[in-house]
């Protein structure tokens, strides 16, 4: 089965890719299929954006499968923000930018916990609705670390991994990743319903 995956950001296609493996014939990007443009993340929650962002390219290619990825950095001395602004937290799409607003806005905070989650929204041939979550645990650290991954990696220390996301090889972020998990979820669900 082919499968279009309804984001624009590359390192989600990249960590998409590696977990899904060979589950599906064909994995394509949005830009891929000739779709440049994007919805407007009008939702309050990850699933509501993720169902805006799948909705939206199924309605342009309503002949394929499709998935969709809503993500976000989950704080508690923040009552749970950046959320689902974590992409507009500081500057939209300034990955760096938003980091060190991270690192300042936390200078002082004792309490570091944190959460990455994400919803994921898959929409079959025929149109049938599927979404899976995943989060995982961590704390934000006081400076950046690693080079790897994308976004607030390298400032969310996992718990699991015993290091930073930006530290982890793209194997060890993805077998413990709000991503990883949400999408393994995904998949036992599809099996389930064939
Ligand atoms: P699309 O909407 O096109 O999918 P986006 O980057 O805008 O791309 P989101 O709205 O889901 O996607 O924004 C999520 C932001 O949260 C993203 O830009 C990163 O800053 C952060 N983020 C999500 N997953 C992450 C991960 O695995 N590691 C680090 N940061 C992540």
């Amino acid at each position: 089965m082919d499968l279009i995956i309804a984001t624009h950001n590359p390192h989600k296609v990249r960590e998409i890719r590696q977990i899904l493996g060979d589950k599906f014939d064909n994995i394509l990007s949005a830009s891929q299929v000739g779709i440049s443009s994007d919805v407007e993340e009008t939702g309050e929650t990850f699933y509501e954006n993720a169902r805006l962002k799948a909705d939206f390219v199924k309605a342009r290619k309503k002949n394929c499968a499709v998935l969709s990825d809503d993500s976000g950095l989950c704080v508690d001395y923040l009552d749970g923000a950046p959320g689902i602004l974590s992409n507009r937290f500081f500057k939209e799409g300034d990955d760096r930018a938003n980091r060190l607003h991270l690192l300042d806005v936390l200078k002082d905070a004792k309490d570091r916990q944190a959460h990455f989650e994400t919803c994921v929204v898959f929409i079959d041939e025929n149109g049938k609705v599927f979404s899976a979550v995943g989060k995982t645990e961590g704390r934000i650290t006081f400076s950046e670390s690693g080079n790897g991954g994308f976004g607030y990696d390298s400032v969310f220390f996992s718990n699991e991994l015993g290091k930073t996301f930006g530290e982890a090889s793209p194997e060890e972020k993805n077998s413990v990743s709000h991503r990883g998990r949400a999408l393994n979820a995904l998949c036992k669900m599809l099996e389930n319903f064939e």
